[in-house]
């Protein structure tokens, strides 16, 4: 705090401007002071709502460089009730693993009044782009492009102009408002609040004006926090020339499809002045089937528009507008990089990684790898690495049991493979690296897992390369990687209500090749916001395999008790539920768009229960007539309260 007061007058000087300081070689160092905090913004022209900004201006600025620059981003938190963080997506960070941003992983919270400088020299090119890893914290606007120019690359095609969109989902509640329905026991299926609406730039019903005869090259991101959209231009084709800071052959198409965290830039080339009879429609859609419910008030399409002149009319809406269930998106591992490169084979370490969701003894959902879910250790793995004694930096132990923690030697040819055990699909993204997807499966009804040995297997020969991926319900992904960046990086679903639930692992990539200062300000930083700098993930820095006290996912279900645990957890939930049915019926007539919205999960929860309790009673078969009329009690509780809340 005070800090933060005696140089608020610099910050002030700084809101207005950032400074490229000139560097004696042609690569640049730009300054940018960013204060974030909190402003009202009502994106979506339908609720005004507090968001993060920067400097008090919100959207976030697109930060553009060159490739080679060195960016020095001096992050102040100004949120009196927030901790903070910024992670540049896509960016690998080698050497400077500190310098990566999420928080538990590499860094120590910034605490309110504190700040801290994130300072890197750009090794990448492409879209990219940045977002506060505290938490799900970018919910609430702490999110923006970040775009990296190489000419020598951009030379490989030919365009005219650059334009940047971001596209993402919007809620109305504040993150620490959806995290916490999200994770409690009256959300026992873990179904993931629905978004109110999606943005398009920040903003909706947008008009980019352009010219006839042009080629633009449009770099677009998907910065939301939970859906998929598919992205087409109806009427039009164009070329997929970048994912993910990785350049690709071109590759021509009608529909794209992007998952949080993913990015493309595509080559769009307009009409000429008498060829083009109507203006241009750019539509974003969700993929609906990532939502437990579609509220009959959510708008699965967004609909922006190119303008070439006034006068033309509005393009006319294809079909499939109203029909969204036949989209035929390119497939992304179709997408070769510009520069293939050979598959890696043969790989030296296999992680196998099996996902399903359960629910704990506390009746929250969880999401688990290798029936673990991810739950934060009290030292910052990176910072465990740092302090540890050389002969036990490659001992996975000190890094907790309950953080997913696998250490790769250097050199090696990593191979992840997960297989997902749970219906939904999971957008899984990297830090650190640009990995090759060597094999992703289909959906399926039921679990099918990777099998290396099967004969009809056929990797290909020049794989995609990319940082965040898609793996279907029920299906599995299969990746490589060579470990050659030394550092603590994250693998996790950007599905933030899925990370939210632990779903998570650490790579402990070469840790003894980590040859990294911690600063003065980073350990300060520690010491402000409470957490320790060095030790075990236990915080134990004089035993360091002695973990007690190191933080862990909460017991399991009762052995044996499935049965009546869902039976308690659906009484409280029904309860629960009542509770609010009361709450409505005696006077809060007041309900707004939330409470809707609110109602129709409660709504899918109780739907869930029957179904959920129905095959309990045909598998109970052995179980008492006491159990059976039990659960004929409930059904029947269930059922009312659920058809209770459809007539709200
Ligand atoms: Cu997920």
């Amino acid at each position: 705090m005070i800090f933060h007061l005696s140089v608020s007058s610099i910050w002030i000087f700084y809101t207005l401007l950032s400074v490229v300081f000139a560097d004696t070689s042609a690569a640049k160092i730009h300054d940018l002071y960013y204060r974030v905090e909190y402003i009202n913004a009502n994106p979506d022209g339908v609720m005004e709502r507090q968001v993060i900004s920067f400097n008090g201006s919100w959207p976030l600025p697109t930060i553009e460089v060159d490739v080679g620059d060195r960016v020095r981003l001096h992050l102040i938190n100004g949120l009196e009730d927030a901790t903070t963080s910024l992670h540049f997506h896509g960016l690998k960070m080698k050497g400077v693993n500190h310098m990566d941003g999420p928080v538990g992983v590499t860094q120590c919270p910034i605490s309110a009044g504190d700040s801290m400088v994130y300072d890197f020299i750009v090794e990448q090119s492409g879209t990219f782009w940045y977002h506060s890893h505290s938490g799900s914290q970018y919910s609430d606007g702490l999110r923006g492009l970040f775009i990296v120019h190489d000419a020598e690359k951009e030379n490989n095609y030919k365009f005219d102009h650059e334009l940047f969109w971001s596209i993402s989902d919007w809620y109305h509640l504040p993150s620490s408002a959806l995290v916490e329905r999200q994770l409690t026991r009256y959300n026992p299926t873990g179904a993931e609040p629905v978004p109110q609406n999606i943005l398009f730039n920040d903003s909706r019903n947008v008009t980019v004006n352009i010219d006839y005869d042009t080629t633009y090259l449009i770099r677009i991101a998907n910065i939301g926090i939970m859906v998929s959209q598919y992205f087409s231009i109806p009427g039009y084709e164009f070329d997929v020339i970048e994912i993910d800071g990785v350049y690709t052959k071109p590759q021509t198409t009608e529909m794209i499809y992007l998952t949080v965290g993913q990015r493309a830039s595509i080559l769009l080339r307009t009409k000429s002045k008498e060829d083009a009879t109507s203006n241009i429609a750019i539509i974003t859609s969700i993929d609906s089937s990532m939502l437990d419910v579609v509220p009959d008030d959510l708008e699965l399409n967004s609909i922006n528009y190119m303008k070439y002149d006034e006068k033309l009319p509005l393009p006319e809406m294809p079909k499939w507008v109203n029909e969204p269930d036949d989209f035929e998106p390119l497939d992304d591992l179709t997408l070769i990089p510009y520069i293939p490169r050979p598959l890696l084979t043969d790989p030296d370490y296999r992680i196998e990684l099996v996902l399903h969701m359960e629910n704990l003894g506390d009746g929250v959902n969880y999401a688990f790898f290798n029936n673990n879910t991810y739950v934060a250790p009290k030292v910052p793995t990176l910072l465990t690495v740092l302090s540890a004694p050389q002969a036990l930096k490659k001992d996975a132990r000190i890094y907790g049991s309950n953080t997913n923690s696998f250490v790769l030697n250097a050199g090696e040819v990593i191979e992840i493979v997960v297989n997902n055990e749970d219906d939904n699909k999971h957008p899984m993204h990297m830090h650190g690296h640009q990995f090759q997807v060597v094999s992703r499966s289909e959906s399926f009804e039921e679990p099918v897992h990777y099998n290396p040995d099967d004969p009809n297997l056929k990797l290909p020969e020049f794989p995609t390369m990319r940082d965040t991926v898609l793996v279907e319900g029920n299906g599995y992904l299969v990746l490589r990687f060579t470990a050659n960046n030394p550092g603590v990086w994250f693998f996790h679903c950007h599905l933030d209500f899925h990370l939210e639930q632990g779903l998570a692992v650490t790579l402990i990539e070469a840790p003894d090749l980590i040859d990294i200062t911690l600063p003065e300000e980073q350990i300060d930083m520690c010491k402000r916001s409470n957490v320790s700098y060095k030790g075990n993930a236990a915080g134990n820095h004089h035993d360091f395999l002695n973990l007690k006290g190191e933080n862990k996912q909460p017991e399991p279900l009762p052995e044996g008790f499935t049965l009546k645990g869902y039976i308690a957890l659906a009484v409280c939930t029904a309860v629960a539920l009542f509770g609010l049915w009361s709450i409505y019926e005696f006077g809060m007539r007041d309900v707004t768009e939330t409470e809707t919205d609110k109602i129709l999960i409660e709504q899918r929860v109780t739907q869930n229960y029957i179904e959920e309790l129905e095959k309990l009673k045909l598998n109970s078969g052995s179980s008492s007539i006491e159990s059976v009329n039990e659960l004929n009690d409930l059904i029947a509780e269930v059922t009312l309260l659920n058809r209770k809340l459809s007539t709200l």
